[in-house]
């Protein structure tokens, strides 16, 4: 089932996602619906919270035939070195918007899968970026946080234009 997709400056995305307790075929489903969400998109990345689910599950795929999904549920980062990379960044939360962030390069992740079992993985690069912009969605932080005022309102207001015309 393909989700609808929170868009900035909708306040429920700053809302703070709850750890999963027990990962039950509720989850699994949310998870499912997710990916066919991302898919339909497309994304590489997507967070509950962007289908306004406030609970802590992140669903990835950087592959180009979508054969690669990756899954965190209660995902834990630690930093790894002190250096950092710049990208330019996108969001489904913030269609047609593109913009350079500043993220740290090197992280391991401990995470849960799809069956509840505990892993762990060190990245670097695009999936370093994508791990992190993913998490601050749980921590109802987006991308365009990073960007000065100026150019967060501008964004803002073009998509306030939008969901009125949409409307
Ligand atoms: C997060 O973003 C990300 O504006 C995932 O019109 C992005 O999947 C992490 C998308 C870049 C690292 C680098 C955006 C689709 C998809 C749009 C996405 C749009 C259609 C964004
Ligand atoms: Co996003």
């Amino acid at each position: 089932m393909i989700l609808d997709i929170l868009e900035f400056p909708d306040p429920r995305l700053r809302t703070i996602a709850k750890p999963v307790e027990q990962v039950t075929d509720q989850t699994r489903k949310l998870i499912d619906d997710m990916f066919e969400t991302m898919y339909d998109a497309p994304g590489i990345g997507l967070a509950a919270s962007q289908v306004n689910v406030h609970e802590q599950v992140i669903v990835i795929d950087l592959s180009e035939d979508r054969s690669e999904p990756l899954v965190l549920i209660n995902p834990e980062v630690e930093v790894l070195a002190g250096d950092y990379q710049d990208m330019q960044e996108g969001c489904l939360s913030v269609p047609g918007f593109y913009e350079e962030v500043t993220r740290i390069d090197h992280i391991r992740v401990k995470s849960l899968d799809r069956d509840g079992q505990p892993f762990e993985m060190e990245v670097t690069g695009l999936l370093a970026v994508c791990i992190q912009h993913e998490i601050d969605h749980l921590n109802g932080k987006l991308f365009v946080d990073y960007l000065s005022p100026l150019k967060r309102s501008r964004i803002r207001k073009k998509l306030e234009k939008q969901h009125k015309i949409q409307a």
